[in-house]
């Protein structure tokens, strides 16, 4: 590059800086790739997907299963049959998976579980745990 020339201008109340850069244009082919010889390499995304978490019920013996049937529906927007489904997995095997998501979006319902079991004197108990 041989140079910069910087002009600065007014436009609607705005001072605007307005540059020319001074390239020597003489060896220039159009014809040719001019890249001379330099090799672009693609840059590898850095970016990595966060993580998921999985929200999960535990089994206890004194919520009663209704409870639990309408805790799925109503926050986890099951159907009755997939929330039967599901509260029997708790209850049967200790554990059980009500869905999968973004780590605050888990948080929340977690928290929500939780204090709605509270509010109403049932032991449940709602955790996560990455996908
Ligand atoms: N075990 C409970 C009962 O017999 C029912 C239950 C199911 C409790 C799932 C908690 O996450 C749970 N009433």
């Amino acid at each position: 590059m041989l140079g910069v020339e910087i002009y600065w201008y007014w436009h609607y109340g705005k001072l605007l800086k307005y540059c020319y850069y001074l390239v020597d244009m003489s060896n220039f082919d159009p014809s040719k790739d001019n890249d001379d010889g330099l090799v672009v390499q693609e840059a590898k995304p850095k970016l990595k997907r966060p993580p998921l978490y999985k929200v999960i019920l535990l089994n206890d013996d004194f919520t009663p299963m209704d409870f639990v049937i309408e805790i799925l529906m109503d926050f986890f927007a099951m159907s009755e049959e997939k929330a039967t489904q599901v509260m029997l997995q708790v209850h049967t095997q200790g554990v059980g998976v009500c869905g999968t998501y973004s780590k605050d979006v888990a948080e929340t319902k977690v928290y929500i579980v939780n204090e709605y079991s509270r509010e109403h004197h049932h032991p449940l108990l709602c955790s996560m745990e990455e996908a």
